[in-house]
């Protein structure tokens, strides 16, 4: 692939907020600088989210980088030479384009994503953004496997991790400086299966998720994706940064008051395609549309409860159960009496795991996998 025109310099700054693309309303929730999907996007929608609907999370804002002048630049103790940041090993877009690409699909998710469900259901009031479910995304992702990058740039075998670093503003949470937006990844993931995307669906990586390379590290936490990576410490000692100590690690009783070992793997959850408190007609046969992903490994299937969980039925899967990203599945139903109701989703993954009545509080929200109560009214 060459430098396109429409990837060398990138869109200028058409928005006054911190995210670029438009957030229309029939399609996103924004809070801030963060926008979710609205599910109810999803519904005539294929495998993949469009880039138009894929939710957005953005520390600061979304910078605007020229991938001319932009270079990769890896040092640190974990390369051979142990080079310092001033003499780091650098590459160019260019570069990258040229070396080995490989394409997956995989979802992105925030590790908050359904936070707002933990006052909302469990009566567990939490911080950090009020998400519904909305906070998750499949894309097809092409890119350079990051095990290339870090073996062109000479990974010894003592290294234990790497840091990407984004080249958006600085952070700040409380009046504190924190830098800009890094997480250690251990070098055991980063030469597994996690790729430095330069394309989203087939296009250059769009402003907002990243431009010009991003981290996409399938089934771990969104934070692990690190966008508009400008360097990576690679290191022979552990590495830590306020991304893996001070947030997404479970905090709260049960934990140690350093919270818990820094997250890793998403958990399982389920979603219909249908708006929050959604009207369905009484009597008219409906086909309730969802899709279940995990990242602790493929939805193998989905129960749908239209009665508050009284009873279970399957749910007739579409596509390909051992996908990555998500599975998409199709329940018929035909709502009887008027009146309010509730919908469950339960899927159950490879790894035995089945989604739960409860999510395990913590302070933070993260990582809520209860069955939701999709509130609806039948009219
Ligand atoms: N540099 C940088 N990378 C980042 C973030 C950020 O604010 N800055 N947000 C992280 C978080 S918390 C999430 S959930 C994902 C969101 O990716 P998206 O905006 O492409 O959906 O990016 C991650 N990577
Ligand atoms: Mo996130």
């Amino acid at each position: 692939m060459e430098i396109t025109d429409e990837a060398a310099a990138g869109p200028v700054r058409a928005a006054d907020g911190p995210i670029l693309k438009p957030l229309p309303p029939e399609l996103f929730v924004v809070y801030g600088s963060n926008a979710e999907m609205r599910w109810e996007a999803m519904r005539e929608q294929g495998y993949h989210t469009p880039v138009d609907r894929f939710f957005v999370r953005d520390h600061t804002r979304t910078p605007l980088i020229d991938a001319r002048t932009w270079r990769l630049r890896l040092f640190g103790s974990g390369l051979h030479g142990s080079p310092t940041p001033e003499r780091a090993v650098e590459f160019s877009y260019e570069d990258l384009l040229g070396l080995p690409a490989r394409s997956i699909s995989a979802f992105i998710e925030c590790t908050g994503n359904a936070r707002s469900l933990y006052a909302g259901q469990q009566n567990q009031p939490v911080t950090g953004s009020p998400w519904k479910l909305g906070a998750v995304g499949v894309a097809r992702w092409r890119g350079v496997p990051l095990s290339i990058v870090l073996e062109r740039a000479r990974l010894t075998d003592r290294a234990v991790d790497v840091m990407p670093r984004g080249l958006d503003p600085d952070f700040i949470d409380g009046g504190q400086n924190l830098g800009r937006v890094r997480r250690p990844l251990p070098v055991a993931k980063a030469l597994d299966d996690v790729l430095l995307a330069y394309e989203m669906n087939g296009r250059p990586l769009p402003p907002d998720h990243g431009f010009p390379v991003r981290l996409v590290v399938p089934s771990w936490v969104g934070i692990s994706c690190i966008k508009w990576v400008g360097d990576i410490e690679v290191s022979d000692v552990p590495l830590f940064s306020p991304w893996n100590t001070r947030y997404y690690r479970l905090f709260g009783p049960g934990h140690p008051s350093e919270g818990s070992a820094p997250l890793t793997r998403q958990v399982l959850k389920s979603a219909f395609e249908l708006p929050w408190d959604a009207r369905l007609s009484a009597g008219r046969r409906t086909a309730l549309h969802g899709r279940s992903w995990s990242g602790g490994g493929a939805v193998r299937h989905v129960e749908v409860s239209t009665d508050g969980g009284r009873t279970w039925r399957r749910a007739r899967s579409r596509g390909d159960r051992g996908a990555p990203g998500w599975l998409r599945w199709e329940f018929p139903w035909r709502p009887a009496a008027p009146g309010p109701q509730v919908l469950m989703a339960r899927a159950a993954d490879a790894s035995g795991a089945v989604q739960p009545d409860v999510a395990p509080y913590n302070t933070l929200g993260y990582l809520f996998g209860a069955v939701v109560r999709h509130r609806v009214t039948v009219v």
